[in-house]
């Protein structure tokens, strides 16, 4: 039986123009990869939060990434991060991943947690310190072709806090011979994401600091190179969305690390402080989708989302939800944009007609479209609920505090 809702929702789409039946396919296809780290403890400077029933070890991050795809069929992957989820064999991993119904996703080396990185990894002056850090890179090429991965991401806490501490351009010289030398270990599969921060945890001068940077990079290693938009990654009235669309007409565009942010890298669940930044990311991928060059629609298909996230106060696998399903209402709202209307407007230069279609849609209730294929998929109509009324949440108290932490 057709839902009332949801007849009504049809009838007012059909109305402008839109078929639901390709807006359920694309949202069908949604894939979202959520990070190890997002499961176990975290917390800021300040404090590092022990919650009790947080994963033990690499393999428990991963039975609690089941329970968020489970119920929402979303999140088939999990990144890791190297050492934090070093294990002796990683086929174990794998099928361990494989036998809940999950993948390993993208491989982040970690190199800013040891001291001799203090001063910079890839970037220090240290010759020694450098060797070691391309070492780490070629030790996650590695484990990314055992455990089937295809990505990965490279996140760089290098740079300076003073003038004078470090020479620029000599450390960037030093960033592009580790990363060629990463690039060369690659198999033709893999991708390189180079992520870039615009400050934090240097103050004065990061060696990666915009997309431009990570571009220039990504142009100069060859066409396995692509840039990640991590989204708290920028300064204040950064227009991200616009960042996007141009990695995209320059087929540069690997993916995304999905967080929300007020003030800086604040790792927030994606979607509860700016959904509208989110909604417009998305209306210039769906506008790239119908770009007339088919590299540019070829880079749509293997833009890689995933969510970047530390969970300090928030219960950890709600959380998740909460951040995949957040991300799909938003996939969904633009996905009702009818491109036309706006080329159209724009064209004869109505300004206010263009806005008011981009809009528009971000402003309907698709809860009725959300559940609609969720049932023709075999979820539950309210992912969320369904998880908070199984006993997992309970039953992993057994674990205890002193979980795994970043
Ligand atoms: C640090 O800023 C960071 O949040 C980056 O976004 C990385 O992607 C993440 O940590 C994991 O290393
Ligand atoms: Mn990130
Ligand atoms: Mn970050």
């Amino acid at each position: 039986m057709v839902d009332r809702a949801y007849a009504l929702f049809e009838e007012q789409q059909q109305a402008r123009g839109i078929d639901l039946n390709v807006v359920k396919e694309k949202l069908k296809s949604l894939k979202i990869e959520t990070p190890s780290w997002g499961y176990g403890d975290s917390g800021t400077r300040f404090k590092v939060f022990q919650k009790e029933g947080v994963p033990r070890t690499p393999f428990e991050k991963f039975e609690d990434a089941a329970q968020v795809h489970a119920v929402t069929g979303l999140a088939p992957s999990v990144a890791i991060h190297i050492p934090w989820d070093k294990v002796e064999d990683y086929g174990k991993l794998r099928s361990h991943a494989e036998s809940l119904g999950l993948s390993i996703g993208a491989v982040n080396p970690n190199l800013f947690q040891e001291d001799e990185y203090m001063l910079g990894s890839v970037t220090n002056a240290d010759a020694k310190v450098r060797q070691k850090a391309t070492a780490h890179l070629l030790e996650c090429v590695d484990i990314a072709k055992e455990t089937g991965s295809r990505d990965l991401s490279l996140w760089f806490a290098d740079g300076t806090n003073y003038p004078g501490q470090g020479h620029i351009r000599q450390r960037k010289t030093w960033m592009l011979e580790s990363l060629t030398t990463m690039y060369q270990a690659m198999t033709p599969e893999m991708r390189m994401l180079i992520e870039y921060k615009c400050f934090e945890p240097a103050f004065y001068h990061t060696d990666i600091a915009d997309w431009g940077m990570a571009y220039n990079l990504a142009q100069k290693l060859g066409p396995q190179a692509e840039v990640l938009v991590d989204t708290g990654h920028h300064l204040q009235g950064a227009n991200i969305e616009h960042i996007v669309a141009y990695l995209l007409d320059e087929k540069r565009l690997g993916g995304f690390h999905f967080n929300s942010r007020k003030y800086a890298d604040d790792d927030l669940i994606v979607g509860t402080v700016n959904p509208y930044e989110l909604y417009l990311i998305f209306y210039q991928i769906l506008d790239a989708a119908r770009a007339q060059d088919a590299a540019i629609r070829q880079n749509v298909e293997q833009i890689a989302y995933m969510i970047d996230q530390s969970h300090n106060i928030e219960a950890k696998i709600p959380a998740m939800l909460r951040s995949v399903l957040n991300v799909q209402t938003q996939f969904a709202k633009a996905l009702l944009i009818n491109h036309e209307e706006v080329a159209e407007a724009a064209n004869r230069n109505d300004v206010l007609a263009a806005e008011h279609a981009v809009r528009r849609p971000f402003e309907f209730d698709v809860t009725p479209l959300l559940v609609a294929i969720r049932e023709e998929q075999g979820l539950p109509a309210d992912p969320m609920q369904a998880y908070l009324n199984s006993s997992y949440g309970k039953n992993i108290l057994v674990r205890g505090k002193g979980g795994a932490s970043w």
